[in-house]
């Protein structure tokens, strides 16, 4: 079974937003195709923070891109984002929502973040989405979204590890590039790693001339 992972297509990742990825907003269309692909299942997820996580940086009265340790693990600090329930965290405006089968919930402890879209940044707590996948007897998981170096490349790497076979669709994720290249580097990473990176259009044509 085929499961299609739209990852934090939010508000606030989009240009304008508080934690924009460049480019962000030019995957709807492409996102928009998807969603009427024959994928057995869609689930999108949200970045889903308490006013009080300790992901931000005006938290502690520290700039962004400062560090902190946050449940013993290295935290970069961000601006304030997705905050549960404000404009920011709405779905991107523009994306047809409509054929969403679940929406999962991360980052929602204010002790800990959570850039995997399975679990939290210590491994520790499932957000539900492995076990979820498993019921509806998923193999192949195909990944867009925002922002390719963090919750993208996190959601890959643990796919990877709980033996799921993961597809990057390359050009419907946008990164947010602290540093230049970041987004390119981790898309290496995750081939190195095992993931298979797919075109949006060599995917589409697939998908719409085989019949599964
Ligand atoms: C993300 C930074 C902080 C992401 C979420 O969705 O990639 N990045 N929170
Ligand atoms: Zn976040």
């Amino acid at each position: 079974m085929k499961a299609l992972l739209l990852v934090d297509l939010q508000n606030d990742f989009m240009p304008g937003g508080a934690l924009a990825a460049k480019d962000g907003d030019q995957i709807i269309p492409l996102v928009n195709a998807l969603v009427h692909a024959p994928f057995d299942l869609i689930v999108a997820t949200k970045d889903w923070h308490p006013a009080n996580h300790g992901s931000f940086a005006d938290n502690y009265g520290k700039k962004v891109g400062e560090h902190v340790k946050l449940a013993g693990i290295d935290q970069i600090l961000w601006p304030r984002h997705c905050v549960q329930g404000t404009h920011g965290s709405e779905f991107a405006k523009g994306w047809d929502t409509s054929a969403i089968d679940k929406t999962v919930y991360k980052g929602t402890d204010p002790d800990i973040d959570s850039y995997s879209t399975f679990f939290d940044n210590g491994s520790l707590k499932s957000t539900g989405l492995e076990n979820y996948l498993r019921e509806h007897a998923v193999d192949e998981i195909y990944v867009a979204g925002l922002t390719t170096e963090y919750c993208v490349k996190y959601s890959v790497i643990d796919a990877l590890e709980l033996g799921f076979k993961p597809y990057v669709i390359v050009d419907a994720c946008r990164g947010v590039n602290l540093e230049p290249h970041d987004a390119d580097k981790a898309l290496a990473l995750m081939s190195q790693a095992g993931a298979q990176l797919v075109k949006f259009n060599d995917l589409m044509s697939q998908m719409m001339t085989t019949e599964t």
